[in-house]
């Protein structure tokens, strides 16, 4: 307790142990992190101890064993050791069983010129502490490096510290979900959220209903361009993908190894054309339909006066849920309009059996019944902030996305919140000087305004603010159609995001950051991720 108790100490750019060569520069910035004098020496004798029989610290100290080789050159093996029992000039991975206020994510880090020694309470402490020796690292490989002598102690200001990606306007594969999923551990983020489902594509095969991935999985054409212009060389060519469930298990996997939770997320009501193709009467019209080729909200959406719909969505979550050790299903609910519903037969006939006041309540009953399938599985649903019209769900968490007035509202009612508010986390919007970016979806957010991001509304109360459990980035990829993209639009303000989610607000120092970002560069480089150079080429 004591340690972190201490706080702040010295600003980062400060933080430069007086012999090493290189500057200190973490990110997010440690809670604490005092330097010292003189450095550890990574040499060809250097061990890693896990302690005995445990495969898991195992994986760890194998995963930092692998870091440390691509930064020196050396690969330290990973040891099983009796505890108590130390060696001079090793590295230790050590859990701590001192219920003290580390968390199940803190960790201490302590760098001396004979020995490292990383110990946490829980072993996702341990995987966090080992990002930061990776970050203690030289980006490029060096013979002979070694690490600063320092103390840290350290943990996450927020317990939901996300990015999202959308895989439905355009597909990604396996591969590089997992090249994402690194780039979220490299910055102590610890929930993907994915978007599977939309209007443009369907992304998760699900057996009882295989043609939601022949049929609702592929498009005609793809447009990129503004809302409904064309791009000739994009047009007519048949765009599409997914996930079969063996391939879903393995990013899953490749996630909880660096303790990250994946939340699925299967769009309902709206959001649901792709669905609509393949099976036409779950929609209020009959259909016939085609997959999205354009980006934008669809009137037509699952038929909420309709059993079947029911039916169907919950043999969906019924396969999907198994899918995800998370406990949050995310069930959209965004841009849901009421189009089909007004002068549908069955949806008025179900709001005036309901007693019902309008379409916003059918939606509410939509989401209710859901909630109370996923509830029964023992799983908790989450939504945009949408759901908050027409009556919350009793246990439904609210993903604020239409700034942060949901979020508030959500708290005042206590139910669980996570901010994604356009105007600092849409990483779909430009970030830098506008004749060296991509196409985009217009809007602007250059890095300086995420690193400016506060996800806890002052207006809150104390007993509000526990509420708001974090944030997160939304990587919308209408105008994205490439990984290489993907990495440019999320690198580098996924780092300042990170700093946000991790660092105590009142350590925020953007002049240090913008420091700490020059090897953070290096790295990404080293890693072959094409950031966006551009992000400091910021708008006059
Ligand atoms: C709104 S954010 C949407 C998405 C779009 C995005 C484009 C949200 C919950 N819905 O369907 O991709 O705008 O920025």
């Amino acid at each position: 307790a004591a340690i972190l108790s201490l706080g702040w100490s010295a600003p980062a750019a400060a933080q430069q142990a007086p012999t090493s060569p290189r500057a200190i520069a973490v990110i997010p910035q440690p809670v604490r992190l005092v330097p010292g004098t003189g450095s550890f020496a990574i040499t060809a004798s250097t061990k890693i101890y896990v302690g005995p029989k445990n495969d898991e610290l195992r994986r760890i100290g194998q995963s930092l064993s692998q870091e440390i080789a691509r930064a020196t050159g050396v690969q330290p093996a990973v040891v099983p050791t009796a505890p108590g029992k130390q060696q001079a000039g090793s590295i230790y991975l050590k859990l701590t069983a001192s219920a003290d206020t580390l968390g199940a994510e803190g960790y201490t880090l302590s760098v001396q010129p004979t020995q490292v020694v990383l110990a946490a309470n829980q072993p996702q402490g341990l995987f966090l502490g080992t990002q930061t020796i990776r970050q203690l690292l030289p980006a490029q490989r060096t013979v002979g490096a070694s690490l600063p002598v320092m103390e840290v102690a350290d943990k996450p200001r927020y317990q939901w510290r996300g990015m999202h990606l959308d895989v439905s306007r355009h597909f990604f594969p396996t591969e590089f979900v997992k090249q994402y999923i690194d780039y979220l551990a490299l910055h102590k983020m610890n929930t993907f959220h994915w978007h599977l489902t939309d209007d443009q594509g369907w992304r998760i095969e699900i057996k009882k209903y295989p043609k939601l991935t022949t049929l609702g999985g592929f498009r005609e054409g793809t447009l990129i361009g503004h809302y409904g212009a064309k791009v000739p060389e994009y047009d007519n060519v048949r765009y599409g993908g997914f996930y079969t469930q063996e391939q879903i298990k393995e990013v899953v996997k490749y996630a909880q190894d660096r303790y990250i939770t994946v939340v699925p997320e299967i769009e309902m009501p709206g959001h649901a054309l792709a669905a609509l193709t393949a099976y036409p009467e779950l929609s209020c019209t009959g259909g016939p339909f085609k997959v999205g080729q354009t980006w934008g909200v669809y009137d037509d959406i699952f038929c909420a006066g309709n059993e079947q719909t029911f039916a169907f969505l919950q043999d969906v979550l019924t396969e999907v849920m198994p899918l995800f050790p998370s406990k949050t299903v995310h069930i959209g609910g965004d841009e849901a309009p009421k189009t089909r519903w007004k002068v549908c037969p069955k949806c008025q006939a179900r709001i005036k059996a309901e007693h019902l006041k309008d379409e916003h309540e059918l939606q509410s009953y939509f989401v209710q019944r859901m909630e109370k399938f996923v509830n029964s599985r023992g799983k908790t649903i989450m939504g945009w902030d949408e759901i908050l019209e027409g009556g919350l769900a009793p246990n439904a968490a609210v993903m604020s996305w239409r700034g942060m007035e949901g979020g508030m509202a959500a708290a005042k009612q206590k139910h669980q919140v996570v901010m994604t508010p356009g105007e600092f986390v849409y990483f779909d919007h430009a970030q830098g000087e506008a004749s060296l970016e991509p196409l985009n979806i217009g809007g602007y957010l250059p890095l300086e305004k995420v690193y400016s991001f506060e996800p806890t509304p002052s207006e809150l109360s104390a007993d509000e603010k526990k509420y708001i459990l974090g944030a997160q980035a939304n990587l919308w990829t209408e105008y994205i159609p490439t990984t290489q993209q993907v990495e440019y639009m999320v690198l580098p303000r996924m780092s300042a995001l990170a700093e946000v989610l991790w660092t105590p607000a009142r350590q925020k120092d953007w002049e240090s950051f913008k420091v700490r970002m020059q090897p953070q560069y290096q790295r990404f480089a080293a890693l072959d991720a094409n950031y966006a150079k551009s992000a400091f080429n910021v708008r006059q």
